[in-house]
């Protein structure tokens, strides 16, 4: 008799009619192979899947280069399918799961043929973990194969494991002809199952990252009690030797992966990285909150990527220990055979081709590197990996840190007053957007806990249910919200970032450890500047006060705007998120 499993790959084989079907056992051996298939393959006209890079320069590491109309999310084209579209939510785009369905099934019919399709099995968590998920992706190209080997813990023991159970997250995905007008990533939360066609690209078709392990696994967590959030899991180690966690929530783009592996600037302190993009959030027996990472690599933005901003990332991209490393969508040095991208160290080589093939002209105007090139590494690569990564419990969390990127008004860091303000600050968080979704850069988006192009359901009910997590918390980490981008009259920033950063961490640990007090304001605790650690750093006292001033004109504005973006959620904005915001307008009255 076939397992559930067995017959679910059948039916998918019978509609996309590949050639063969290989299961993948996740060795790294398997691996090399697939590489050699991948260097063999054409891509996108005339590049192969994979090409060799320079192995004396970066070890084990290979470019790809997706078509041109397939660089990053695809928003417009991602879709929540719940059975009412209340449950969708005015954050999702929503279709009936039947017409979903239906229009798939029309565009899969035949998609693999003479391709491959590989069966992965993987598990998003350590295996040992109470929190952890078995999944199963289905797809038709070496690279999305490669780089699940590299995001997951994929490996033949989560066959057994699944076994006769019917209780494994489904991913279907299809390269098909990267044609945009077929393009669709549909997710059916009631089914644990996402339906992927068109695309190639990263958060498109690494279906256990964006796909699973946030918009799907967030309805999982509605359903089972706990919180799948887009935030970087970090350790801070004072000068005593004492490690305490925080999760760190940032829109696409705002430095997350630097923040998970910043190297400080104060003496005495280490940072170790446990995620850098996902956090599962469970409540402890103990009252506190802890966090697993679901991932078990790191898929970044390659552009500004130093060892100026990153040293930790560069030594990871060199360290030559977990088989391969990808480069996707950088330019390449013709002379060296090595990736290249705007703000790498060292000059600028003299030979360059572009993300799309072509010889790059310095004159042209055009990046060189596409904005949202990336590269994939395995966290086991990480010279900063916490000792607790693989810790089947998690780590516990002593402080939730919300932040975006606004240019004015919003604070370096703001502290809230308890919980449920924390859920206001972070529903009121707002960015002004980047190169990650496709979209128009530099508009404001308010975007609640960074998650706005994740959450699987209905954002009202979202808070609601970080309101609910509070309340089982008998230890709730303090929350902040963070802004490093804050700029001056000449439009440069005013925080330095990066690893300076660490004095901001260490003033909110001190607050999580009750050390140093703050001072109140309508919009939250902010710092006195002499608990700020500012040793070895000089920012003119005028700047430090900008940094922290709160412009009530400014302030209106944005209660406005706040409450404009409360209105969208209709009836399912929770009372608590419209007191608050009506605490903060009296403030200013
Ligand atoms: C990512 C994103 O790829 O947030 O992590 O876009
Ligand atoms: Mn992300």
């Amino acid at each position: 008799m076939p397992t559930p499993l067995e017959k679910w790959v059948e039916q998918q084989a019978q509609l996309t009619k590949p050639d063969k079907i290989y299961w993948c056992d996740g060795s790294e051996e398997e691996a090399r192979t697939l590489m050699q298939i991948g260097m063999q393959e054409e891509n996108i006209e005339g590049t192969p899947v994979f090409q060799a890079l320079n192995p004396s320069a970066w070890p084990d590491a290979y470019f790809h280069r997706s078509h041109p109309s397939d660089v990053a999310r695809t928003e417009h084209l991602t879709f929540v399918c719940h059975k009412e579209k209340v449950t969708a939510g005015h954050n999702n785009n929503w279709m009936a799961p039947d017409e979903a369905k239906a229009l798939m099934t029309k565009l899969s019919d035949g998609c693999m043929k003479g391709r491959t399709m590989y069966v992965l099995p993987y598990m998003m968590g350590h295996p040992d973990s109470p929190y952890a998920k078995a999944c199963v992706q289905i797809t038709d190209i070496s690279y999305v194969a490669v780089s699940m080997r590299i995001m997951t813990r994929m490996s033949k023991k989560v066959v057994e494991k699944i076994g006769n159970s019917e209780n494994f997250v489904r991913g279907l995905h299809s390269v098909g002809d990267f044609d945009v007008n077929k393009r669709f990533v549909m997710h059916f939360p009631e089914e644990n199952f996402v339906w992927s066609i068109g695309s190639g690209y990263g958060g498109n078709a690494l279906l256990g990252k964006k796909c699973f392990s946030l918009r799907i696994a967030s309805c999982q967590g509605y359903r089972e009690g706990w919180l799948a959030e887009h935030m970087v899991i970090l350790g801070i180690e004072d000068p005593q030797g004492n490690i305490s966690y925080v999760t760190v929530a940032l829109p696409s783009a705002c430095g997350k992966t630097n923040l998970a592996m910043l190297q400080p600037t104060l003496p005495g302190y280490k940072v170790w990285t446990v995620g850098d993009d996902i956090a599962w959030l469970n409540v402890g027996k103990d009252g506190r909150l802890y966090a697993i990472n679901p991932e078990a690599g790191f898929f970044g933005v390659a552009p500004g990527t130093s060892m100026k901003t990153n040293p930790n990332m560069m030594r990871t991209l060199h360290a030559n220990k977990f088989y391969p490393t990808l480069f996707t969508n950088t330019a390449l040095n013709v002379e060296t055979n090595e990736p290249w991208w705007e703000g790498l160290d060292g000059p600028r080589p003299e030979k360059l081709i572009d993300w799309q093939g072509k010889p790059w002209d310095q004159n042209s105007g055009t990046k060189a590197a596409h904005p949202n090139s990336r590269f994939t590494v395995s966290l086991y690569n990480c010279p900063t990996l916490s000792k607790e990564v693989d810790n089947p419990q998690g780590v516990p969390i002593s402080a939730i840190i919300l932040g975006g990127r606004r240019t004015q008004r919003v604070p370096l860091v703001v502290e809230a007053f308890d919980w449920q303000n924390g859920v206001f600050l972070g529903a009121r968080t707002g960015s002004e957007m980047t190169a990650a979704a496709a979209g128009q850069v530099g508009a404001l988006r308010r975007d609640p806990m960074a998650m706005l192009p994740f959450c699987g359901y209905n954002m009202g009910d979202y808070l609601a249910h970080w309101l609910k997590i509070g309340q089982r918390l008998t230890h709730p980490p303090k929350i902040f919200a963070v802004n490093w981008f804050r700029v001056d009259d000449q439009g440069e920033f005013v925080w330095p970032g990066f690893g300076e950063n660490i004095r901001v961490l260490k003033w909110m640990i001190d607050r999580a450890s009750g050390r140093v007090g703050a001072r109140q304001t309508p919009i939250g605790l902010l710092p006195e500047l002499k608990d700020l650690d500012m040793a070895g750093l000089h920012i003119p006292q005028e700047k430090m006060e900008k940094l922290f001033a709160v412009d009530p004109d400014g302030w209106r504005e944005e209660v406005r705007d706040i409450e404009k973006f409360f209105h969208e959620f209709g009836d399912r904005l929770p009372k608590a998120m419209a007191e608050e915001c009506a605490k903060l307008a009296k403030a200013f009255a």
